[in-house]
């Protein structure tokens, strides 16, 4: 039960780190839209989204993540996606 205790202080440490880092990322998301809309863009960029997930995949040193990876991105994308469209619908 100690060693338990352990193990989720340090997963809530790196959750600390996560919300800090999804904050950062989310906000950047809401620029993004607000260049987007000027420049008349569309939101989703399928293109995009495949080399960031691609790229990240490489990065790993344990590859058998690799699927779960790009999971967790696409998740990311999608709320990033749902940010911008609240984003451009409230500055209409
Ligand atoms: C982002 C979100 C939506 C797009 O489909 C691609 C990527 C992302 O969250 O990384 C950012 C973005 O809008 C973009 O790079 O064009």
């Amino acid at each position: 039960m100690e060693n338990l205790a352990k193990l989720r202080q340090e997963i809530d440490e790196i959750d600390n780190e996560l919300v800090v880092l999804f904050e950062k990322r989310m906000k950047i998301s809401k620029e993004v839209a607000a260049f987007k809309r000027i420049h008349n863009m569309p939101i989703y960029d399928e293109t995009r989204e495949n080399k960031i997930i691609e790229k990240n995949i490489s990065k790993l040193k344990d590859k058998s993540l690799s699927h779960e990876l790009e999971t967790f991105y696409r998740m990311i994308f999608k709320i990033s996606r749902d940010i911008q469209e609240k984003e451009l619908s409230k500055n209409k």
